[in-house]
């Protein structure tokens, strides 16, 4: 049983993780079914693609062996009594579990492999995503799921925090309250949480949380973060150096990579990429500028940036949190003991626009914003079917970006390829009328 890896662009070796995955206690005839899918979805999706950096080899190469280079080094990690944490959403600070000698990796759930699973447990009228992380966990078919020695979930959206008790069936879950509003005490609130959090990271690693591990830590993901943040300045170049397809799965890798292997090859592919702008390249000539907005897209979901992308348009910047949201901002380093450190990560985090507060205004400002920074022609933004709080934010941002005279486009869609035919027409149509 042989996972495929994908060394450089169109070479594929084999190799066999299934000592690990047998290992992991994972389904592995439901398994193999899901690693014949993903040679050919990512041969359609990124092979086909013309001028992509030689940089993008690193990213390829982990989301080729996806299942078997990053757990392999979570597995030894633990053999030497590592502790690993699964999560889920943006918010909750990765700084405070490497801190605790922890590491965090983020749980993704964006295949549709994974959704029939989720509905066993949960009604069919629940986003794809959350649906997913059910089926990712009890179907077995995922070693990150697997090898997490715990989870922590987030009071964000309503769907998520019911899937978290079914999870907490089966793995020790943690759930942090996260406020619903952003006023001070809800700062101040926030901080509690993250107080709450460090005690139960030290108490599964059986490591304290110092300064000088916090103040270190917060530095390594700001540096991630700044990695990210320099990606992200080059696509708004006036010559698109690289596809917005590439960016996507930079960005969906920097939620379980090693966080300081990950900004180094980052800045590696930005080096290339300021070559790239200094010398006019241009991997999308005449293609419309696109910023994407709305729910996040969880590996391996790269459905409308390949249909953008394929239909006469380059997506140039991402409002989610495979994108902006996950590393504007950064940490304020000045802290001068625990409390302060603690509050200035709980300030940081709540910074971050998901539509699940309210009132959440700022978003759209982030749209208005990012849209005019990189220079979009017009924005695209998307809602995960059955996400509430996405689908009616999205009217309200229609009528910001009206008022600003930027064209919009809403679009609500879920993990299967049913609506692909009818996304292509809209989608193309839409990139038509752009000026
Ligand atoms: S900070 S966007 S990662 S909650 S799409 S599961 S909201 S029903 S993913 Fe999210 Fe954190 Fe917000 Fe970002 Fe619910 Fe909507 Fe599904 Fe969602």
């Amino acid at each position: 049983m042989l996972s495929y890896i994908f060394k450089k662009r169109g070479e594929i070796i084999m190799a066999d993780n299934q000592k690990m995955w047998t290992d992991l206690g994972m389904d592995l005839e439901q398994h193999d079914i899901l690693c014949e899918v993903l040679p050919g979805a990512i041969g359609d999706v990124f092979l086909t693609q013309k001028n992509s950096p030689a940089a993008m080899d690193y990213f390829d190469m982990v989301l080729a062996d996806v299942h078997g280079l990053r757990p392999g080094e979570l597995v030894e990690f633990k053999k030497n009594g590592g502790k690993v944490f699964g999560t889920f959403c943006a918010y909750v600070p990765d700084e405070v579990i490497f801190a605790a000698g922890g590491i965090a990796t983020g749980l993704c759930a964006g295949s549709q492999f994974w959704v029939p699973g989720g509905e066993k447990y949960l009604p069919a009228n629940t986003c794809p995503l959350i649906k997913a992380m059910l089926g990712a966990r009890f179907e077995k078919t995922c070693p990150f799921y697997r090898l997490a020695d715990m989870y922590v979930g987030e009071t964000t959206c309503d769907g998520k925090k019911k899937a978290y008790e079914i999870l907490a069936t089966d793995i020790p879950l943690h759930v942090m309250d996260l406020p619903q509003m952003k006023r001070e005490r809800d700062h101040l609130k926030w901080a509690e949480e993250i107080k709450d959090l460090i005690k139960i990271v030290e108490e599964v690693t059986g490591n304290k949380v110092t300064e000088e591990a916090l103040a270190e830590n917060i530095k390594k993901i700001n540096l991630k973060r700044q990695a990210l943040q320099r990606l992200y300045n080059l696509r708004a170049s006036k010559n698109v150096p690289i596809s917005g397809t590439d960016v996507l799965l930079v960005s969906q890798i920097a939620y379980y990579d090693d966080p300081e292997r990950f900004a180094s090859m980052v800045n590696k592919l930005c080096d290339e990429l300021e070559e790239r702008v200094e010398n006019g390249v241009d991997v999308a000539k005449g293609a419309k500028r696109i910023l994407v907005s709305g729910t996040p897209m969880a590996i391996p979901n790269w459905k409308l940036h390949n249909i953008i992308e394929t239909s006469g348009g380059v997506v140039v910047c991402e409002e989610t949190c495979t994108g902006t949201r996950y590393f504007e901002n950064q940490v304020d380093e000045t802290g001068k003991n625990l409390d302060e450190m603690v509050q200035n990560i709980a300030d940081r985090y709540l910074g971050i626009n998901c539509a699940c507060f309210t009132p959440n205004t700022a978003r759209a400002d982030d749209v208005i914003r990012l849209a005019k920074a990189s220079k979009a022609d017009g924005v695209i933004d998307i809602s995960l079917m059955f996400c509430q709080t996405y689908d009616i934010e999205g009217r309200s941002l229609e009528q910001r970006c009206k008022e600003e005279g930027i064209p919009f486009l809403g679009i609500e869609t879920d993990y299967t390829d049913n609506d692909a035919q009818q996304l292509k027409t809209r989608i193309g149509a839409f990139i038509e009328i752009l000026g």
